[in-house]
């Protein structure tokens, strides 16, 4: 909505500054983790936008995915997180999301993918 919009255009992509999915990853902030591996983490996202909404993230801080590494780039498939789709009820189909710097409604700077479903999705989006 608008006031994600608002937020992604205040965010700063800071870096390898730590975002609050830092404090997700650590612990120190609490979240409803689906999935863990030794590179992802899989949590629900604070503000659903469907009756399902994950985001699976690297534990590895890349800021955003226009700027990850060719190495980094190829751990991905394992960010496209279909066991945990599954699991979630979503076998009839999803949307994998993932937002990319200001004008792609980026707010927070550690890159994630948005798997959203459990209804009917539109397109296009917003
Ligand atoms: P975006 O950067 O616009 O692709 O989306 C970031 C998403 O992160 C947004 O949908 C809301 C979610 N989010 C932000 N802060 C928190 C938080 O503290 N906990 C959880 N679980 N999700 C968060």
């Amino acid at each position: 909505d608008g006031d994600e919009v608002a937020k992604a255009q205040q965010a700063a992509p800071g870096g390898a500054a730590p975002t609050i999915f830092s404090r997700i990853l650590d612990r120190s902030l609490p979240a409803d983790i689906l999935y863990e591996d030794q590179q992802c983490l899989a949590f629900r996202d604070v503000a659903p936008q469907a009756p399902v909404h994950f985001l699976v993230i690297p534990k590895k801080p890349i800021p955003r995915i226009s700027q990850a590494e060719e190495e980094d780039q190829q751990k991905f498939c394992s960010l496209i997180n279909e066991e945990t789709a599954k699991a979630e009820g979503l076998g009839d189909g999803y949307r994998l999301v993932i937002n990319d710097g200001k004008l792609g409604a980026q707010s927070v700077y550690h890159l994630h993918i948005h798997v959203l479903g459990g209804r009917q999705l539109q397109w296009p989006p917003g």
